[in-house]
C-alpha cells in the first residue's frame, strides 16, 4: 500500500468487469482478463505512473464468493454502528478466514489499508438481493466509495442499479470499460477526487498530467508518422548493371523489393505508434490491403479499404496541381490500377493516373569510372501518399480510441468506415509538403510540417485542445 497516494480498491461480484475497468483506467493490457469466473484470486495492485511519479493506486480484486456468510460472521463480532468498521478489520486479520474465505478477506485487505472503494457491477444484469450482502460489508468498512454500472452486454438494467446504489454510495456513475473514451476516464479520476477531501489535490492533478500526457503522445506518434511518410516518399534502391545485365529482371527484382521495404516501413511505423500507446501485443488485421488479391484501387470496395473515396483522391490531386481533367478520364475510362500492380509492380504495368505519371520511377544512374546502376523508385504517384497518410491516421485513431481492456484483434477495416479522413484543410496543407519531397526538397522540414499538421488534426479529432 502506498499511503501517499489515493489508493482505490475495485471490487464486486466475479465477473463484472473490475479487471477490465482496472486495465482501461491504468491504460495497460497487462492486467488478466477473462470470460472465465475466478480467474483472479489475490489482489494486486496496479498504478497510474508518470515518468517516476506513482500518482494513482489500484487494487485489482477476486470477486466476493460468499458474502453473506461472511457479513452474518462481522455481524457477529460487531458491537455497535460505532466499531462496525473494526469487525470488517478483525474479520479480515483473522488467520482461519484466509483459508475459509480467501476471496473476501483478499479484497477486503487493500480497504482496511486505507484504499478508497469503486464498487463494480454489470448493467445488462438486474439488482437482487443477493448483492445486499455485499454492499452492507462494503459500508461497514466505513471507507469512501463509488460505484460504477459497467454495461457489459447492454444498459438494460442501469435505472434499476442506479436507485439500489444510490442508497448505499454517494456517487453513482455508468462506465463501459471496454468503451468508455478518454475523456471518460478524465471525468472518473475527477469523481474519484469528490470522494475524500485529502486526495482531491493530487487526483486533479494526475488528470491534468494523463492529458498532457496524452497529447505528448499523440505528438510522438506524429512524429513516427511523418518520419514513415517521408522514408516511404522518397524510398528508392538501385543495383549495379552493365551491358550485359537483364535489365527488366532487375527491375522487377527492384520494384518487389521497394514494396516489401514499404509494406515494412508502414508495419515498423505502426508498432511504434502501438507502443507509445503501451499496446504492446496488438495484432492489428487488415492484411489483406496490401495482399494480391488486386482490388481496383480507386473502386467502392478499395475507397472502403483505405478510408478514401475517388472523389476525396481526385480533389488531392487538384491541390497537388495535377491534370485531374486527364485522371477523370483514366479513371471514368475503367483504367484499372490493381493492388497487385501498385505494390508488386510498382513501375511495370506502367498504370497512367494524374496525368501521365508512373507509379515509381526508374532511371539508370551513370556513376564515376564507367559503371552504371539501376534505380526504383521514389513512388511518383499522387494518390499515394495520401492513401498511405490516410491507413496511418486511421491507425492512430483506431490506436486512441482501444481501451486497454479489450483483448483480441483490431480489425482496420471495420474502423475505417467509422473514421472519417482526415479533413480537407488539413489534407491540402500536407498535399503541400508531398509535392516537396517529389522534388527532393529539404525532407526534414515537411517532415516536421508533416508531423505538426497530424498533431493538430489529431487532436482536433479527438477533442483535446
Ligand atoms: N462487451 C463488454 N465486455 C466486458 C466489459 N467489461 C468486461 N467485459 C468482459 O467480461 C468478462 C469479465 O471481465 P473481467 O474484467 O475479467 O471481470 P472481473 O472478473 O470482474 O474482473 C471478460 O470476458 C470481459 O472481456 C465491457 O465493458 N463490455
Ligand atoms: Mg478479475
Amino acid at each position: 500500500m502506498l499511503d501517499s497516494i489515493p489508493s482505490f480498491a475495485v471490487v464486486g461480484h466475479p465477473n463484472r468487469g473490475k479487471s477490465s475497468i482496472v486495465s482501461t483506467l491504468i491504460q495497460n493490457s497487462r492486467v488478466p482478463i477473462d470470460a472465465m469466473p475466478g480467474t483472479t484470486t489475490k489482489s494486486s495492485s496496479h498504478l497510474i505512473s508518470l515518468g517516476s511519479e506513482d500518482l494513482v493506486q489500484f487494487f485489482d480484486t477476486p470477486g466476493f464468493q460468499r458474502p453473506h456468510k461472511v457479513f452474518n460472521l462481522i455481524k457477529e463480532d460487531s458491537q455497535g454502528a460505532d466499531s462496525r468498521h473494526y469487525a470488517v478489520r478483525k474479520f479480515a486479520l483473522k488467520s482461519e478466514n484466509k483459508e475459509l474465505y480467501p476471496d473476501e478477506v483478499e479484497l477486503l485487505r487493500p480497504i482496511i489499508d486505507g484504499a478508497g472503494i469503486i464498487y463494480v457491477v454489470d448493467g445488462s444484469i438486474p439488482y437482487g438481493e443477493e448483492f445486499d450482502a455485499e454492499l452492507e460489508i462494503l459500508r461497514w468498512t466505513g471507507q469512501v466509495r463509488m460505484a460504477l454500472i459497467n454495461p457489459i452486454d447492454s444498459g438494460q438494467y442501469v435505472e434499476n442499479w442506479k436507485s439500489a446504489l444510490g442508497q448505499f454510495f454517494n456517487v453513482v456513475r455508468v462506465f463501459d470499460a471496454h468503451h468508455a473514451d478518454f475523456s471518460k476516464q478524465l471525468d472518473l479520476l475527477r469523481d474519484f477526487a469528490q470522494l475524500k477531501e485529502d486526495w482531491r489535490p493530487e487526483l486533479l492533478r494526475a488528470s491534468d498530467a494523463l492529458l498532457q500526457d496524452r497529447k505528448n503522445k499523440i505528438k510522438k506518434s506524429s512524429e513516427v508518422i511523418a518520419q514513415s511518410l517521408t522514408s516511404m516518399l522518397s524510398l528508392k534502391l538501385d543495383e549495379s548493371i552493365n551491358d550485359n545485365s537483364d535489365k527488366e529482371k532487375i527491375i522487377e527484382k527492384l520494384e518487389n523489393k521497394l514494396s516489401q521495404k514499404l509494406v515494412s516501413i508502414e508495419a515498423k511505423s505502426r508498432k511504434g505508434v502501438e507502443s507509445i500507446f503501451s499496446h504492446n501485443n496488438l495484432d492489428c488485421s487488415d492484411s489483406d490491403l496490401w495482399a494480391e488479391k488486386e482490388p481496383e484501387l480507386f473502386s467502392e470496395e478499395s475507397s472502403q479499404l483505405f478510408g478514401l473515396d475517388r472523389k476525396t483522391l481526385l480533389k488531392y490531386g487538384a491541390f497537388s496541381g495535377a491534370a485531374v481533367g486527364g485522371t477523370l478520364d483514366v479513371i471514368s475510362g475503367g483504367s484499372s490500377l490493381l493492388m497487385g500492380s501498385f505494390l508488386g509492380g510498382l513501375v511495370g504495368a506502367g498504370t497512367v493516373l494524374f496525368g501521365g505519371d508512373t507509379l515509381a520511377e526508374t532511371k539508370v544512374v551513370f556513376l564515376p569510372l564507367g559503371r552504371k546502376s539501376l534505380q526504383v523508385g521514389p513512388v511518383k504517384n499522387i494518390s499515394f501518399p495520401h492513401l498511405v497518410l490516410n491507413r496511418a491516421w486511421n491507425h492512430l485513431v483506431s490506436i486512441l480510441g482501444r481501451n486497454h481492456s479489450r483483448r483480441g484483434s483490431l480489425d482496420l477495416r471495420k474502423e475505417i468506415e467509422k473514421i472519417p479522413p482526415l479533413s480537407e484543410p488539413i489534407a491540402k496543407k500536407i498535399e503541400k509538403e508531398f509535392s516537396r519531397i517529389r522534388s527532393g526538397n529539404n525532407l526534414s522540414l515537411s517532415r516536421s510540417q508533416i508531423a505538426k499538421l497530424l498533431y493538430k488534426a489529431t487532436l482536433e479529432q479527438q477533442n483535446l485542445k
